[in-house]
């Protein structure tokens, strides 16, 4: 597997951020049993991984836009490269000790992404892709799962908590697919779950109310590895929209079929 230049810039600073955050999910174990527990302390772990991705980015092209989770966006002199970061996506695995977290940093060129990685510093699983160049977990070559059916398929999805708006309608889809598919799975982490599509570890994967950062990276992973990804419209929209669905070419209309059926008659 040969990376370019840019792609080892993104997997140097992804390890390095990774990392921090493996040190500081030893310490957020040890505030676990505290009564105010580790949550600024997270915090503080989110802002340094951060810090060194976007350090380690900026140093090597300093002329390239930045947009993380924690900072305010940077636009650069080259309108036509952007970096989308997130340092924690799965911050609330983080906060309870589950290590089920990721760094994630994809490349932008004039609107698309073209590059990507998803490091998990907890499982040392490094996910890479980069316009056509296929998509990689460490050194293996990745490709979606080939099942046809839902019935033989485990779905990945995101569900919504307190604060978000969304309930009633996750209910719904949910209603929908877990009558269709053999299970359904929830990681906490979008960069992850878009991972594990590509990995051929699920078979598909829907969330919404999601953000350009926390998926980014993902969309390529899996487009790389031979599969599909929509916003829930059907469209191609999803760093807008903030919603995914994703599977192999069989799996991913299903899916969006099923999400968008309509409340049944009582
Ligand atoms: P985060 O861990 O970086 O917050 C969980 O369903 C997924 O949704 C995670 O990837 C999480 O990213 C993302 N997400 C986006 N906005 C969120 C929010 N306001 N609260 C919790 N998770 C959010
Ligand atoms: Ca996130």
């Amino acid at each position: 597997m040969a990376r370019s230049a840019l792609l080892n810039v993104m997997v140097q600073a992804a390890l390095k951020a990774g990392k921090s955050l493996a040190r500081d999910f030893g310490e957020v174990q040890n505030l676990q049993v505290s009564v105010k527990g580790p949550g600024d302390f997270v915090s503080q772990a989110d802002f340094r991984a951060e810090k060194i991705v976007k350090e380690e980015l900026l140093k090597a092209r300093p002329t390239y836009g930045f947009l993380g989770e924690e900072g305010e966006e940077i636009i650069g002199t080259d309108g036509s490269h952007r970096w989308l970061v997130d340092p924690l996506d799965g911050t609330t695995n983080f906060l309870h000790g589950i290590p089920q977290f990721a760094v994630s940093i994809a490349l932008e060129r004039n609107g698309e992404v073209v590059a990507g990685v998803v490091f998990n510093p907890a499982t040392d699983e490094l996910f890479t892709a980069e316009r056509g160049g296929g998509a990689f977990l460490n050194d293996r070559r990745l490709r979606v799962a080939a099942r046809k059916t839902l019935s033989d398929c485990v779905i990945g999805c995101g569900i919504p908590h307190l604060g978000k708006s969304n309930h009633g309608k996750f209910l719904l889809e949910l209603r929908h697919v877990m009558g269709e598919v053999s299970g359904v799975r929830r990681i906490g982490s979008a960069a992850l779950d878009l991972a594990y599509v590509a990995a051929g570890r699920f078979d598909g994967f829907w969330e919404t109310h999601l953000n350009a950062w926390d998926i980014a990276a993902g969309l390529i992973l899996i487009r790389e590895a031979g599969g599909f990804t929509s916003d829930t419209d059907g469209g191609t929209d999803m760093l807008s929209t903030g919603t995914v669905v994703a599977g192999n070419e069989y799996i991913q209309k299903a899916l969006l079929e099923v999400i968008g059926r309509p409340v049944p008659k009582a």
